[in-house]
């Protein structure tokens, strides 16, 4: 059992290196066919079917002088499963353009002939690790192409051992099609069901139930082997699936299903590569005079040559120098294909199966995700804070699962559940995923994750299930509102899309009818920020009473800052404060004048004696021109006491009938006015320059109140310091 717990920890493709020899599993005491045995050695001219990276492309140098791409073009084509003779003229290729892509998966019971199938379709033996060769079973993934009449069909063959299920997880993420693989004389067995509950679980389209060794039965078998299968697959989507009874030994039906899998893969409708890429790896390895390769089912988008991409979780950047697709070198790979991708800067070492290539800097590793948990009929009923493993796409993470309605969750029914996994995974909406138990360690069910970047919920709040109520019906529009309304108020374009995967003309798109219908705001326009009107039309009203508030406290002062309105506000984001206090303002409730709010049209009232100070003090300073008043002296002249006259004083500067000069320096328009005209008087009559002691003899003050009042002028563009002197301008 430890070794076993090993092996499925084993390294990336090398899963079965450590495979243990007892307990695993009966060991395939089988002949080695004769007709398997010519395939292999028809196969010789195409070189190794393992594959010896190093040696590959050393001898592809040798023999062509290719460099850089085209070496490893080749050399990954090995590693995709390629036969060699795909990217040769005995064997031309459509064009990337016209050729249709399609991945095949197959899945099925142990020995029922899943790899021998592919063998037989593809003349690729998929099983490329010594191990798998030695004991005749597939432990990991294997992958081979057929080209079918401007088709290209990317087979993925999967393990059908159930300590390998984890394998197959992996690899039946990205397919449009799958393989029931059925030997007719077994039927069907414990990972046929298995298998097919996951194909289930994970939404797969379409698939072909291939009744394999047909040459063992008579045909009476054979039709109570279909009549069997037939009542299995009811109900399902497989349920009008072609059953075709083939022979990997006789070669019988192996035309028939490839005519059925050139109908079915009509069916497949073309991806649509404007989606965001992402590429989840199920290999990487290191190639000698490349670096770092890595492997996978282009699920979404499309990605080129040079493009930057980001490995999540991790978070490390690096640059595509090289694309595999298909057999040959590309360009640019489209969502379903099979494609290998040669990275430069990064490290073999820091790349594991699981992570996921999408571009940089747009999406966010997620710990806690909401869905829509579904519990196999043949399941024990699933209780709150469960520990489960968790698969999607190519990666796994142990999970808790919070059943968000509901204590339990019953065989063969679904409910909203949060998952907290133990390690971060990138995921998006709409991503599908098994659940497999804990211990032992079986597929219970599966679901879709609703939203990825889930907040953690009090318990039965009733809000939650109908937000993901809303997120489950998939309409953008509603979407969008209810996140937007949700708890963050405001949401970047950066932010929807790392949330909801979208690209960012759907965002704008299902921005447009809310924004029409005066639901949704933007708030910013770059970076582009969306708010519900609703959070803007309270805010509005918050700050009017603000305002008001303010003004009631503060009679005598003429606004409040911003800074302040602000701050009372509370978590209200700056940019809805900043759009509601921009329509006060449009809507003429509010004049803002520079830092300062106020109610508009808003006049200070001063009581009588209030204006009678201010009277006084204007008439001081007036009075006493250049030679300004000490304030404390004017303060004590005044019938008001020493708070409110700051107030008036402060009403004062900001009519400016006073101007401040300097912190207590403070003078009356008209004296400076005055002081302007002497100045230009003065450079009439005497030139420009002007020294201190004439600027003193001049003005009749001291230097104490000189050099403030210079560097007032100064800053007013009336003169200009130049050494000790200043120039009149
Ligand atoms: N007679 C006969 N034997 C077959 C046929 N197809 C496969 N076999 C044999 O069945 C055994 C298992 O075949 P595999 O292709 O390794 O089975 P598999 O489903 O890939 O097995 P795993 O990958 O380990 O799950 C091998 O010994 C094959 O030679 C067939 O059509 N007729
Ligand atoms: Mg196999």
């Amino acid at each position: 059992m430890a070794g076993a717990a090993k092996l499925e920890r084993g390294p990336l493709g090398v899963a079965g290196a450590e495979l243990p020899s007892s307990n695993l599993r009966r060991a395939k005491k089988r002949p080695w066919p004769p007709w398997r045995l010519i395939a292999t050695l028809a196969k010789l001219e195409f070189g190794p079917t393992d594959c010896s990276y190093k040696s590959l492309a050393n001898s592809n140098r040798n023999k062509k002088g290719n460099s850089g791409n085209g070496r490893f073009a080749r050399a990954s084509a090995f590693d995709l499963g390629l036969p060699r003779p795909l990217a040769s003229s005995r064997h031309p290729i459509s064009t990337m353009e016209s050729t249709r892509h399609v991945i095949v998966g197959t899945a099925g019971h142990i020995d029922h002939g899943k790899s021998t199938l592919v063998e037989a379709l593809t003349g690729t033996n998929p099983d490329r690790l010594e191990e798998e060769k030695r004991r005749g079973i597939t432990i990991d993934l294997g992958f081979a192409f057929l080209d079918l009449d401007g088709l290209r069909l990317g087979f993925v063959d999967v393990p059908g051992h159930e300590r390998f299920v984890r394998n197959m997880l992996a690899g039946v993420g990205g397919i449009d099609l799958v393989l029931l693989v059925i030997a007719v004389d077994e039927c069907i067995k414990p990972q046929t069901r298995e298998h097919f509950d996951i194909c289930r679980l994970l939404g797969i389209p379409r698939g072909i139930v291939v009744l394999t060794k047909s040459d063992l039965v008579d045909p009476d078998l054979l039709g109570l082997a279909k009549l069997e299968i037939e009542e299995f697959v009811r109900g399902t989507f497989m349920e009008s699936s072609p059953i075709i009874p083939v022979s990997a030994k006789t070669g019988a039906g192996l035309d028939v299903l490839k005519q059925a899998l050139a109908r079915a893969a009509l069916d497949v409708p073309a991806r649509d590569a404007t989606r965001h890429f992402r590429l989840p790896i199920d290999r990487s390895f290191a190639m000698k005079g490349f670096g770092t390769v890595v492997t996978g089912t282009l699920v979404s988008g499309a990605v080129k040559v040079e493009d930057e991409v980001e490995l999540y979780p991790p978070r490390v950047r690096a640059r595509v120098r090289g694309l595999h697709s298909g057999g040959k070198s590309v360009a640019h790979a489209v969502a379903g294909q099979r494609t290998a991708v040669n990275l430069a800067g990064i490290e073999r070492e820091e790349i594991e199966r699981g992570m996921v290539l999408a571009p940089p800097g747009i999406f966010e590793p997620s710990r806690r995700l909401d869905a829509r948990v579904t519990l196999l009929g043949s399941a024990r009923p699933l209780r709150n804070h469960a520990r489960v493993h968790f698969h999607q796409g190519t990666a796994e993470a142990i999970a808790e699962i919070i059943l968000l309605d509901g204590k339990e969750l019953a065989p063969g029914a679904s409910a909203f559940a949060q998952l907290r996994l133990q390690n971060p995974v990138l995921l998006l909406p709409a991503d599908r995923f098994i659940l497999r138990q804990f211990s032992p360690v079986e597929t219970i069910g599966g679901g879709v994750v609703l939203d990825a970047r889930a907040a953690r919920h009090r318990r039965n709040d009733p809000g939650i299930v109908q937000f993901l109520k809303t997120l489950e019906r998939g309409n953008h529009e509603e979407i969008l509102t209810a996140l937007v309304t949700g708890s963050s108020h405001v949401l970047s374009l950066a932010q929807i899309v790392a949330r909801t995967g979208w690209t960012e003309s759907e965002v704008r798109q299902a921005a447009a009818k809310p924004m029409d219908a005066k639901r949704l705001r933007v708030v910013c326009a770059q970076p582009w920020t969306i708010a519900s009107a609703q959070s803007v039309a309270d805010c509005a009203a918050l700050l009017r009473k603000i305002i008001e508030d303010f003004h009631r406290a503060n009679p005598l002062l003429p606004g409040i800052p911003k800074q302040e309105l602000r701050g009372r506000a509370g978590k209200i984001s700056a940019e809805i404060i900043l759009t509601a206090l921009g329509d006060l303002a449009k809507a003429n409730v509010v004049a803002v004048t520079g830092d300062l709010v106020q109610r508009a049209g808003r006049e200070i009232a001063l009581s009588d004696e209030e204006a009678r100070a201010k009277e006084l003090i204007e008439k001081e300073f007036e009075r006493s021109g250049l030679t300004v008043p000490s304030f404390v002296a004017v303060l004590e002249k005044l019938p008001v006491e020493p708070r409110r006259a700051q107030k008036i004083l402060q009403i004062l500067l900001r009519e400016k009938v006073l101007i401040k000069v300097a912190e207590d320096l403070v003078f009356h328009r008209a004296a400076v006015a005055r002081l302007r005209e002497t100045l230009a008087r003065y450079r009439k009559e005497r030139g420009e320059r002007l020294p201190i002691p004439a600027f003193k003899e001049l003005t009749g003050i001291t230097r104490k109140y000189a050099i403030p009042l210079l560097e007032y002028l100064d800053r007013e563009h009336v003169t200009r310091r130049v050494g000790d002197e200043r120039v009149i301008l």
